[in-house]
């Protein structure tokens, strides 16, 4: 079998997963993909060396899941991108196969949920591996009432250079621009990052991440979601983070898949949403 139970640290439980397709870790708080290297390529995902690994504390990389609600909480209490990647989630089926595994986490509303956000739910988030990536976060609401919830697959990209990478498939399209005042934009060509860069696109096309210095193109299919994501800390804002290297605001960029801002999802009782991410690589 290629998957098996490790520890990222003393105490703290994670999956492996070494299929002739792909390698992977994940780990069971957040249901937290740390790591993803198709067989024969650079790792895509970037995990910062000086992330934190502690029972209620966000992971540093990978993919996050933000989750019942994206950025600040209205009650500055409660944590940022909600609790769902701050509890551990259930194992719920894992299977093999020729071209990679797939792995089915799960989080049910709990006393300690109901107490952070006051609605019964079930959420799921289902990973299929192999030489390409496919992540889809599924939200039930078991409560007699409607919900309304943001979230996104807040995915950190590794890259060779961040002031190198293009990003293309957002042109024309209107953003919300949250560094400094909040500031309604339209993206003009490829995103180029050479200052802190903090937006939410009002896009659900496709995305091109184009990376010269690790020679290779990500393209990010999005299903569910009505908000791309970019960012980048930079210099200024990265020193603000004690679980980020100083100068890794180089190596990485984030590409977020979402349903944020203006692009909430209203749950009916009973209803199901699907979130998707599908990433491809290519050699450039
Ligand atoms: O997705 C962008 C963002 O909302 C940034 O504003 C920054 O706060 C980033 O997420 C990281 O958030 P975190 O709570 O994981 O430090």
């Amino acid at each position: 079998m290629s998957i098996h139970r490790a520890e990222m640290v003393p105490g703290y439980p994670i999956l492996v997963i070494e299929h002739p397709c792909a390698t992977a870790r994940v780990a069971l708080q957040g249901a937290h993909l740390l790591e993803w290297t198709p067989a024969g390529q650079a790792p895509v995902l970037y995990l910062s060396p000086t992330a934190i690994y502690a029972p209620g504390k966000p992971i540093r990389g990978g993919v996050p899941v933000c989750w019942p609600w994206f950025g600040a909480a209205a009650d500055p209490r409660l944590p940022a991108h909600g609790f769902a990647r701050l509890h551990p989630w259930e194992l719920a089926s894992e299977a093999e196969h020729p071209t990679g595994v797939t792995l089915r986490f799960r989080l049910t509303s709990s006393p300690a949920t109901l107490a952070l956000w006051p609605h019964a739910f079930q959420l799921e988030l289902t990973m299929e591996i192999g030489a390409e990536l496919r992540l889809t976060l599924t939200t039930t609401n078991l409560d007699p009432a409607p919900v309304i919830i943001s979230e996104a697959l807040h995915t950190y990209l590794t890259v060779g250079d961040s002031s190198q990478i293009s990003i293309s498939g957002l042109d024309d399209c209107a953003y919300l621009d949250t560094v400094g005042a909040r500031t309604q934009r339209t993206q003009s060509g490829d995103l180029t990052i050479h200052q802190e860069v903090d937006r939410l696109y009002h896009s659900a096309h496709p995305v091109v991440l184009v990376d010269p210095a690790l020679q290779r193109r990500l393209t990010v299919q999005n299903i569910g979601s009505g908000t791309t994501v970019v960012w980048n800390p930079w210099i200024a804002k990265s020193l603000t983070l004690s679980d980020l290297p100083p100068t890794a605001y180089t190596g990485f960029v984030c590409i977020e898949t979402a349903r944020a801002g203006s692009d909430c999802v209203t749950l009916a009782p009973g209803a199901t949403h699907h979130l998707s991410a599908h990433w491809k690589l290519e050699n450039a």
